[in-house]
């Protein structure tokens, strides 16, 4: 069925949804390649995660070295980040520099947000419908619509009745929030709850953290660099991409860890007495306590339950109250969900103005005008701040009209058995549609920028082959869609990032009715991208072409 007429551009290549890194990427790759594109943004400038969440303490846990666009000389040779990894404000200066400095802005159309695309069979093309009434019709879309950018409303009775304050972290006012002599409920502990809380404990009369699941967390290590630091790491820069895009993580340190250190494989903790993994503590610190520094910690649930108590005695190290520390102790496997690093996390639970109110002792029954009520008590409040996360990696995406061929919605095509992709790119039954870090593809397992390069340059290299034949569609097959997705459900099986007691957002868990499914591509971004391209260089096996 024709989904209607063209008014504005009459005529483009491609769309490309948001204006994140990926969108950016994306667009600049696209003019290079000599394609026309529209570019449209829900946000009034560019960034994406970086424009939206932008609450007191957030920061990047890569190093910006890594945690940047290596695709422009210029972009690269020009910047000068001012620390390890860059807070939210560096971050959101740094995506305008690029946009101005690759003059991507003009192709974008900003505060406008996507409603409807729609593929017309007839005329091979997507009409791309927005909220301001646009009516874009092209032949290709790129969504880069963001893995964390659908946010979470908690479900919690009386939410809107608060009189007081209510913020989120996924969209904290631009101008900033003077937490100064109040009563304050952070509600959330995952990297958003985390790292806001020691600086809003600053400023707070008091803190109230409530916690319904415990994070596994560990210092940043994160600070300026030293004299000539990072301008020797920028003359450097050809080496560290090297490194960067040989490694799994497309990073080769995980905030202050450098991965690469534990290629030789590590011990396993269940070889390992318990005197001998005590001293480890005593000599590395947090770093003991985490998956990386064991070999078996990631696969086997025992192990994985030796790692945690080590886990908890660095918790009782840091934290004076024993009860507090107590409750501070995850209760799900280590590495079910993305590690965090902050900034003195565990340190802010000694001040006198900070409370953890652990939800597992009692949840919180409603909001009241006045503050919060639980099992465990009532607390009066003026500032509630939601930390409460996002439906990740399909959210953007099913919240928008998508249908494919036949009028199919994707969100209905994803209902029954969670997202269906073939190498996270494409679905089958959604012709000249690309998903920029989609679902089955490594994406959140990694250090994003790197993802959103290897996607926006395998997407405009694809384009480019279709152009370069005559060639209308490109859509992948069901029968290479069925088999990647098996591959992705199999390499994830097993590890305790899939084990019962684990209630991820990899795997949907924290969005009430979504299907149980482990979403993320487990295998290393180097190992992903060598399969693309030879698929590509096979003559885009698995794919339909037309
Ligand atoms: P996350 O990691 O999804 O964290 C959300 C937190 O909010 C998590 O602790 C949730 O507990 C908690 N939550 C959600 N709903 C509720 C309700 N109703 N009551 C109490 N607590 C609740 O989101 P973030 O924004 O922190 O981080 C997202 C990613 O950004 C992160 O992984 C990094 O990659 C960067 P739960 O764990 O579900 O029990």
């Amino acid at each position: 069925m024709e989904a209607g007429a063209v008014t504005f551009p009459p005529d483009v290549d491609v769309v490309v949804v948001g204006a994140g890194f990926g969108g950016l990427a994306m667009l600049y790759r696209l003019r290079q390649a000599g394609f026309s594109m529209q570019g449209v943004e829900a946000g009034e400038s560019v960034g994406g995660t970086w424009f939206w969440n932008r609450y007191p303490g957030a920061r990047v846990d890569i190093q910006s070295v890594e945690y940047s666009l290596s695709i422009s000389k210029e972009v690269q040779d020009e910047w000068t980040w001012s620390e390890l990894m860059a807070p939210q404000e560096e971050l959101e200066r740094y995506i305008n520099f690029v946009a101005d400095r690759l003059d991507l802005r003009r192709h974008i159309r900003f505060d406008t947000k996507v409603t409807a695309m729609t593929w017309a069979e007839a005329s091979a093309t997507w009409l791309v419908e927005t909220d301001r009434g646009d009516r874009w019709r092209a032949r290709f879309v790129v969504t880069a619509m963001g893995c964390l950018s659908a946010p979470l409303e908690p479900a919690i009775d009386g939410l809107g009745s608060f009189a007081g304050a209510s913020l989120y972290t996924n969209r904290f006012p631009k101008e900033g929030y003077d937490f100064t002599g109040k009563r304050v409920a952070i509600i959330g502990t995952g990297s958003s709850g985390v790292q806001a809380t020691p600086e809003v404990a600053r400023q707070a009369e008091h803190l109230y953290v409530f916690q319904r699941s415990a994070a596994y967390t560990m210092p940043a290590g994160n600070r300026p660099w030293g004299p000539g630091e990072f301008e020797a790491l920028r003359r450097d820069y050809d080496a560290i991409r090297a490194v960067q895009f040989a490694s799994p993580l497309g990073a080769a340190r995980f905030g202050a860890v450098a991965i690469g250190d534990f290629r030789t494989p590590p011990p396993k903790i269940l070889e390992t007495p318990v005197e001998e993994r005590l001293a480890r503590l005593d000599r590395e610190g947090w770093l003991a306590a985490t998956p990386f520094a064991w070999a078996d910690v990631a696969a086997d649930i025992e192990a994985n339950r030796a790692a945690q108590e080590l886990y908890a005695e660095m918790i009782r190290r840091e934290v004076k109250d024993p009860q507090t520390a107590a409750a501070l102790v995850p209760h799900y496997p280590m590495g079910c969900k993305r590690p965090i690093i902050d900034i003195g996390y565990f340190e802010t639970f000694n001040r006198d103005n900070v409370t953890l109110v652990d939800l597992r002792k009692g949840a919180i029954r409603r909001i009241t005008p006045k503050g919060i009520d639980t099992e465990q008590g009532f607390f009066a409040l003026d500032v509630i701040v939601y930390a409460t996360g996002f439906d990740a990696m399909t959210g953007a995406l099913n919240r928008t009209d998508i249908r494919g061929r036949g009028g199919q919605l994707m969100r209905e095509a994803w209902l029954a058995e969670g997202p269906r992709t073939y190498l996270g790119l494409m679905v089958a039954g959604f012709p000249n549609l690309f998903t920029v870090t989609g679902p089955g593809s490594p994406s959140v397992l990694t250090n994003m920028v790197s993802s959103i390069e290897q996607h926006s340059q395998w997407i405009v290299e694809c384009l480019e082959h279709l152009r370069r034949r005559g060639l209308a569609t490109i859509e992948a097959t069901p029968e290479a869609q069925h088999d990647w997705v098996a591959h992705v459900a199999a390499l994830a099986e097993g590890g305790v990032r899939v084990h019962e007691s684990c209630t991820s957002w990899y795997l949907g868990a924290n969005v009430p009715g979504k299907v149980r499914v482990y979403m993320p591509y487990t295998g290393g971004l180097n190992v992903y991208r060598d399969r693309c391209d030879e698929i590509a260089s096979g003559g885009y096996a698995g794919f339909a072409l037309a």
